[in-house]
């Protein structure tokens, strides 16, 4: 289930589940039943198994129950802790910024750029900045795929240039220049002291003072991008974890066709 409509309407089977007052479901409806897992820096015996209980109460969890510890090595454990949140959300007034397009598949994407666009697509991507991390781009963009999705180097209509990572974004200014980029992707992986806003952020700004940043579709994406920041910051879009070459695809051929 999506979310959306379906998970709105009254579910017969049910009747205590209250959408304003939502709870986590563990047994039975409303039982506020949640799992953590976190490592502690000691050894696996009586007394961590204690601190993870006590560090689980301080943290708001009722009844906690450590179900797993596993020793790491000498000096650090694995903790999974059972218990209950008291807490409840109001589901009904939560409002996501999401990407709105409906997922095409690489045949359906290709024959689309055939019809509106006329002529190949020119995408490139790289892991801009200090970021090392090439993963993420790399599952987006190569031939293999990811995930059993093809990376949009394998599109037709694609022509797609992965520049790899820690690439400066004065570089990948250059190079979209050169190659006449219709789509600039940036993946972000590091997060520590809010590196990836500074990097992203400075991309839009050098994009805008030579005049390019209305002329091309900019989308970053990471394990911690979400659209919504990616709005705030002056990209296009932004894709998180679980999305593939095929989502971004159908979202940069459809903003090409709006508007181009
Ligand atoms: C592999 C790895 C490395 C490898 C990278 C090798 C390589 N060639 O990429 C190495 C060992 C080099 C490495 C180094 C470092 N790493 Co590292 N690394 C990881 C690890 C284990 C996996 C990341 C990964 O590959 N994920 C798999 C890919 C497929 O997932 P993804 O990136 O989320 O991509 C998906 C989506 O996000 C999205 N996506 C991603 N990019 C894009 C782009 C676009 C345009 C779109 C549309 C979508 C999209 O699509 C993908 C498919 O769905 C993670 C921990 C973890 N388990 O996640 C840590 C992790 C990311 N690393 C971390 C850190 C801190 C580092 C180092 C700084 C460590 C250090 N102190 O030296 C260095 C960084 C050096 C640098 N200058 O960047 C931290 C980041 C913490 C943070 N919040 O900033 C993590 C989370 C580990 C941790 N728990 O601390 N790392």
């Amino acid at each position: 289930m999506s979310g959306g409509l379906y998970s709105m309407e009254k579910r017969d089977y049910d009747t205590t589940l209250d959408l304003c007052k939502l709870a986590p479901y563990g047994d039975t409806m409303n039982d506020g039943k949640v799992q953590l897992s976190f490592t502690l820096p000691v050894v696996d015996d009586e007394n961590g198994m204690e601190a993870a209980k006590i560090l689980a109460k301080k943290m708001g969890i009722a009844e906690p129950s450590v179900v797993c510890h596993n020793a790491l090595d000498k000096e650090f454990t694995f903790y999974v802790v059972y218990g209950g949140v008291s807490h409840r959300v109001d589901y009904t007034k939560i409002h996501v910024e999401r990407i709105e397009v409906d997922t095409m598949d690489m045949k359906e994407i290709n024959n689309y750029i055939r019809e509106h666009i006329k002529r190949k697509v020119v995408i490139i991507g790289a892991s801009t900045g200090t970021d090392a991390h090439t993963v993420g781009i790399d599952a987006i963009m190569n031939m293999k795929g990811y995930a059993g999705h093809y990376g949009l180097e394998r599109y037709d209509m694609i022509d797609a240039y992965n520049l790899g990572s820690q690439v400066p974004n004065e570089e990948f200014i250059k190079k979209a220049i050169e190659l006449k980029a219709d789509v600039l992707l940036v993946s972000q992986t590091v997060t520590q002291k809010n590196i990836h806003i500074a990097n992203l952020t400075n991309l839009v700004e050098l994009l805008e003072a030579e005049g390019l940043r209305d002329k091309i579709i900019l989308v970053c994406g990471g394990p911690r991008i979400t659209h919504e920041l990616a709005k705030e910051i002056g990209f296009d879009a932004g894709f998180g974890p679980g999305k593939y070459a095929d989502d971004v695809a159908s979202f940069v051929v459809t903003q090409m066709k709006e508007r181009f």
